[in-house]
């Protein structure tokens, strides 16, 4: 079985410091969080930036900084979000693309996100892709339930979106797929031969849809964006105790975790 990818969400655009008190905030934070990571196994890292205030920003100038300090403290593959937060325009979205990163995250459909929804319609998943490919970015597919695989095989039918394509399963979003094993299942059993992908359970479907993919041959993504407790009731220390308890156990089941180099080769990145 290919080596496994671990990928760290290390803040996300929702979870505050109220809800875990050691969330990475700052361009330094963020910076040393994904070394940290890195140091624990992981070779892929989603990034979210925050203002000054630590409130969601998409402002290219931030991913930048994070960018740069993140690269002179190690190789990981560095993946800024195109999805922001619920209330960020299509436009400020896109400005981590300009970075021209390895990849970005590309969301391939609309659903509802908590109270909120998460816009994404056709048209802009078009553009968001169009740019990505000019600049040479790999989008990675973020699907929050099934519609949003078969939107992936439309657009790629129309030429829109051009494969092998890396998918995302992010499962347990309250307001669009849950994160139960079946679900998994179907998502895997539904994409295009060739496709690589990584699950992104939320909450308390973390750990168990991480220990899925590492037995079925997938990717998995941990950290703080997703969910930031350790086990129920006790909130992990930092993204890497998360990271770190997923080499492990990967190691343990006879998995290896893959270098930043490796995981390029797998997702063709190189
Ligand atoms: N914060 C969510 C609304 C992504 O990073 O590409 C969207 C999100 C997806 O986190
Ligand atoms: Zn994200």
């Amino acid at each position: 079985m290919e080596k496994l990818i671990i990928t760290a969400c290390l803040t996300g655009a929702e979870v505050t410091r109220e809800q875990q008190p050691n969330l990475p905030l700052t361009t330094d934070e963020i910076a040393e969080a994904a070394y940290q990571c890195y140091l624990a196994g992981a070779s892929m890292v989603h990034v979210h930036a925050r203002d000054k205030d630590g409130n969601p920003t998409q402002d290219y100038a931030v991913y930048k900084e994070i960018k740069e300090k993140t690269a002179a403290k190690c190789n990981i593959i560095f993946q800024p979000s195109t999805g922001g937060a619920t209330y960020h325009t299509p436009e400020q979205r896109m400005q981590p693309i300009e970075l021209k990163p390895e990849m970005a995250t590309l969301s391939m459909g609309t659903c509802n996100f908590g109270d909120d929804v998460f816009m994404n319609t056709e048209v802009n998943i078009q553009i968001f892709a169009k740019r990505m490919y000019e600049l040479g970015v790999k989008p990675e597919l973020e699907c929050f339930e099934k519609g949003m695989v078969d939107t992936v095989i439309r657009m790629t039918k129309k030429g829109i979106l051009k494969g092998p394509h890396h998918f995302d399963f992010v499962l347990g979003v309250p307001g669009a797929m849950g994160g139960e094993l079946r679900d998994l299942m179907y998502m895997v059993d539904s994409i295009p031969a060739g496709s690589t992908w990584t699950v992104a359970g939320v909450g308390r479907y973390q750990l168990p849809l991480n220990i899925a993919a590492i037995m079925l041959g997938g990717h998995a993504r941990t950290g703080f964006e997703d969910n930031v407790y350790y086990s129920k009731g006790e909130l992990a220390t930092s993204n890497a105790q998360l990271v770190e308890r997923l080499a492990r156990i990967s190691k343990e089941m006879g998995r290896e975790v893959a270098t930043p180099d490796e995981a390029r080769v797998i997702l063709g990145l190189k």
